[in-house]
């Protein structure tokens, strides 16, 4: 009994200690894991995405304020400009960053989306408090454009400004774009006027940047890069802003990429290519409809619980077009809207 006893008590020992060994050997193998998968990588750290070139990124270290090139764990897709993330970096033998992984992503407070080719919508950036609708006196912004723009931000939650540029090549007294932005200053959107040649609206479109995250959108050939190029004061900071392609002889941007602007305190602008077509598609009827914030007042007193506010009787939004309290242009830049979706 006593022998048995003590054999199962050897077995028992026997057993704990090779317990022990193997789960010391597995905590060694997750360890020399980790070790391995890291490198020689640091602690981590806070940081935001200032540019997206498909498998790297520029991430900007929230402690020292460098960038630095990093690539991605397998696992996170969709990163886009604006995001914070947690991210590693590794050093060389003086201690310098030289490179960086990208662990995780942190929460979004915003994100602008627009879709793709396919119609699939694509995030474009993320974290902007402001969507700055870039048009110019050249190319001509096309009869609704402008609305197509206001409506998508709309849609986002971002507040929208519109910027007019190449003021400089405007007639003398005007002429039509003017009077159009007076009506998107009387809907009560901000409206800035500018040119890369003049000082004044520079500043007051810097003021407007000041203590936020704005996002440049607009047609190819507005403009967008040239006015960052012209509130980014050092030549060292520009990097990209207006890299030329040479086979084209312009200065088309490719990605979306975030400056910090040092002229306005706490002035964020990220810069992004500019789209031939802004598609709706991604909305549906009522999301076009509330785009439109003049009419939002009147969205529900139709007659018809169902009006589609073309011919019904009783229509409010018809109604209000008769009064002039909306102007008729709008309202036919919103039907064109609506039947540009049904095409679909
Ligand atoms: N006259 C005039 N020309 C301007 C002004 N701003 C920009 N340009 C010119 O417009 C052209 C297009 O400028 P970009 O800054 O490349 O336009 P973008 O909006 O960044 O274009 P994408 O990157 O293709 O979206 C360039 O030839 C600029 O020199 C301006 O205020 N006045
Ligand atoms: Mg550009
Ligand atoms: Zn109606």
């Amino acid at each position: 009994m006593s022998k048995r006893k003590l054999s199962r008590q050897q077995r028992w020992r026997i057993e704990k200690v090779q317990a022990e060994r193997a789960e010391r050997a597995t905590r060694h193998d997750v360890q020399e894991e980790v070790l391995l998968a890291a490198g020689d990588y640091g602690a981590e750290q806070p940081g935001r995405v200032m540019a997206h070139f498909g498998r790297t990124l520029d991430v900007r270290s929230d402690v020292d304020g460098e960038s630095v090139r990093c690539h991605l764990r397998a696992n996170l897709e969709g990163l886009v400009t604006g995001d914070r993330v947690v991210w590693r970096g590794r050093t060389d033998a003086e201690g310098h960053i030289v490179e960086g992984v990208v662990v995780a992503r942190g929460e979004r407070e915003s994100v602008l989306e627009r879709p793709d080719a396919r119609h699939q919508l694509k995030p474009v950036a993320a974290n902007i408090d402001q969507i700055l609708i870039v048009f110019a006196v050249e190319p001509e912004p096309h009869a609704n454009l402008i609305d197509r723009y206001l409506v998508a931000a709309e849609a986002t939650g971002i507040a929208p400004v519109l910027v007019l540029n190449k003021v400089d090549l405007l007639p003398d007294d005007g002429g039509e774009l003017k009077t159009l932005l007076q009506r998107y200053a009387a809907l009560g959107y901000p409206v800035v006027t500018t040119s890369t040649s003049c000082e004044d609206g520079l500043a007051t479109l810097l003021a407007r940047l000041a203590g936020r995250t704005s996002v440049f959108v607009g047609q190819s050939g507005v403009g967008k890069s040239s006015l960052i190029d012209r509130l980014l004061p050092d030549e060292e900071l520009r990097i990209g802003a207006l890299s030329k392609d040479s086979r084209k002889g312009t200065h088309t941007t490719t990605t979306a990429r975030l400056y910090r602007l040092p002229a306005a305190e706490g002035a964020e602008l990220i810069d992004s290519p500019g789209i031939r077509e802004f598609g709706l598609g991604h909305l549906d009827e009522q999301q076009v409809t509330e785009g439109f914030v003049e009419f939002r007042p009147y969205i529900g007193q139709c007659r018809f619980r169902d009006c589609r506010h073309r011919l019904e009787p009783g229509c409010a939004l018809l109604a209000a077009v008769e009064r002039e309290e909306i102007h008729p242009e709008r309202f036919a830049s919103y039907r064109r809207i609506l039947d540009s979706l049904e095409v679909r």
